[in-house]
């Protein structure tokens, strides 16, 4: 078997014995423990390189940055190809796949078998967390995948870190990726290998382990991220008292330098990387990332919730992302970053739309096909992906890597609604808040498939990243606020996306967002007051900052105003949406909903 000079060791017996028998499975033709360092990184790329899935940028204008385009059938997460394989259907809940995990054991190992033949399989070790903190978490991801590797290596703390933070009796969350692609002998590979016919994206909670094939993109293959960080980390912290959300965090500093951190869910298409990067317009006022898309929270000692970003990169959605809408992650991007089915410009730089108002006058697409800004289709995938590290923005707060995390003081729950939901809304109390986050929803936008203007509900934006029946984890996000001695966060509600009857927008949104920011810091500090509603506590009149903004009155009076018969609309809905849990959902919750329809009669 060859291997290569400079691997990663570990102590860990379970750990090698289990390389070891998965070797014998998937019979690769080499193997390579990842050792995490920027040489390591530097001939994994030139080797994608060679191969043809990477064209190295101009350094001059990107620095050690590549770009990849995919197969055109290997762009997004598979969310039908996803399973939860518990062993009892109803933990998987009404809301995920579920397969009996023996009968998908079975049916997956019969594809693992010598999938990995003329390839060679990387041994990723990896934290999801600082290294070392009691927040985080190890896991070690088996891949015959360089690009996944690559792209774990800015994700994740991966490499000899991990390793040493396993020890020799260490526990890690087995992680295994093939793209189903086995290479005959002599056989040229593809620039971007995955299996065309079959994809899978399996989870078995109980042992904690997560098996993926066929797909070498994004969720489906950085195993880390969507798997790992939300799917089983949801398990594990059920089980342990702790939280594993699909949130941004966010450092919020007040003009006399007082910090808060903020934590925000939203669905996919509300803007929650440009928020979780916003430039503030308020005076005086700073906003800090400390991650822009999972929270893991733990309890401390004085019983608040402390929370790290799991994650060491971002993985945004590059078309829409430009100086005006993100500066910070253009910033971030600059160099040392991987771009996916974006467009190449022939002079050795990547462009997207909405990157810049000019586009390049040719390109090479994100299908690898000359373009032209006359050729009447994008140039860019509408997933097409940057993977940037999180230390290049200019907006990381100090405390990102901070192994203690940082302490929640609030909660901010949102979705793309053009009318009903007023701009925010803060929850009566912690139960209130639940009730809030279970019933979330957004309108589908045109950039989704299907229709737009649709409704969908996707509490605590975690529908898809769930692990486990979504009516367990409303209870146990219940549980979290009867934990005795908890200092619990504020929970908000908010909304960016309200319209006009004739499609204005009401709000601007971006920087403007700040202004909303001051007023939950300001409740969070109880100097400013909130007038009770039906649906929770709206601003009080003149305590939302609305100075030097460009919204007149009475759209501010919209905003904030209760649209009773919205919301008498909405209660059939929502029961609608709980109705899929039948007898599993928690009683609190039904009562939450009975007792809004009560104040709305
Ligand atoms: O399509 C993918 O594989 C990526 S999905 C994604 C990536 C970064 C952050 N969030 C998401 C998401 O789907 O929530
Ligand atoms: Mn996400």
């Amino acid at each position: 078997m060859a291997t290569n000079a400079a691997q990663a060791s570990t102590s860990n017996q379970k750990l090698q014995d289990w390389v070891e028998r998965w070797v014998g499975i998937l019979q690769p033709d080499a193997i390579h423990w990842c050792n995490g360092t920027d040489e390591e990184y530097a001939a994994l790329c030139a080797g994608l390189v060679e191969a043809g899935t990477f064209t190295q940028l101009d350094p001059a204008k990107k620095p050690n940055s590549f770009w990849a385009s995919s197969d055109p059938g290997d762009v997004a997460r598979v969310e039908d190809r996803t399973y939860i394989c518990s062993e009892n259907e109803a933990d998987a809940g009404p809301t995920n796949n579920w397969r009996a995990p023996a009968e998908m054991r079975e049916e997956l190992l019969a594809r693992y078998r010598g999938t990995m033949r003329g390839r060679t399989l990387y041994v990723v070790p990896f934290s999801m967390g600082p290294l070392g903190s009691p927040i985080a978490h190890i896991g070690v991801q088996l891949t015959d995948s360089a690009y996944v590797a690559v792209s774990m290596k800015i994700m994740t703390r991966m490499g000899q870190g991990a390793l040493d933070v396993l020890g020799a009796t260490g526990e890690w969350v087995p992680c295994i990726h093939s793209v189903g692609a086995p290479l005959a002998d002599g056989q040229t590979d593809s620039t971007w290998p995955c299996n065309s016919e079959e994809k899978y994206i399996v989870h078995f909670p109980e042992t904690r382990e997560i098996w993926s094939y066929g797909s070498g993109y994004g969720g489906n293959a950085l195993l880390g991220k969507k798997c790992f960080a939300l799917r089983i980390a949801s398990v594990m912290a059920r089980d342990n008292g702790w939280l594993a959300e699909h949130m941004l965090i966010l450092k919020v500093t007040s003009p006399a330098g007082v910090a808060k951190f903020v934590a925000a869910a939203f669905p996919s298409a509300c803007g929650k990387t440009n928020f979780a990067m916003l430039v503030p317009t308020i005076p005086g006022w700073k906003v800090e990332t400390i991650g822009d898309d999972i929270a893991w929270m733990k309890f401390g000692d004085d019983g608040q919730l402390y929370a790290i970003n799991p994650e060491a990169g971002f993985f945004g959605v590059a078309p829409g992302t430009g100086a005006d809408t993100n500066a910070n992650a253009i910033a971030t991007l600059q160099s040392n970053s991987i771009f996916t089915n974006t467009a190449l410009t022939a002079d050795g730089d990547v462009w997207w739309e909405g990157l810049s108002k000019t586009p390049p006058t040719q390109a090479t697409d994100w299908r690898g096909e000359s373009w032209t800004p006359d050729s009447g289709r994008p140039s860019s995938h509408p997933n097409a992906r940057f993977t940037a590290p999180a230390s290049q923005c200019p907006a990381i707060a100090p405390e990102w890597q901070s192994p203690a995390g940082v302490p929640i003081s609030a909660m901010l729950f949102g979705g793309r609604r053009a009318s009903v939901i007023p701009l925010v809304n803060e929850a009566f109390d912690w139960n209130h808040g639940v009730f809030l986050g279970s019933v979330m929803a957004s309108e589908t936008t045109a950039a989704a498939a299907g229709a737009s203007g649709v409704l969908r509900r996707d509490p605590f934006a975690m529908l898809p990243f769930c692990g486990y029946n979504m009516a367990d984890y409303f209870a146990h996000w219940l549980e979290i606020g009867a934990k005795s001695g908890a200092k619990l966060p504020k929970i908000f509600y908010v909304n960016w996306f309200r319209k006009t009857d004739d499609g204005r927008w009401l709000w601007p949104g971006y920087g403007e967002n700040s202004r909303v920011l001051k007023w939950v810091c300001e409740r969070v500090d109880g100097t400013v007051a909130a007038v009770e509603t039906p649906i929770g506590l709206l601003p009080a009149p003149g305590t939302l900052d609305v100075t030097g903004l460009d919204v007149s009155a009475s759209d501010m009076a919209e905003l904030l105003s209760v649209d009773v018969a919205g919301w008498r609309a909405e209660v059939p809905l929502i029961e609608q949406h709980y109705a899929q849990f039948g007898s599993e959902l928690p009683e609190a919750l039904a009562s939450q909903l009975q007792q809004l329809a009560a104040r709305l009669a």
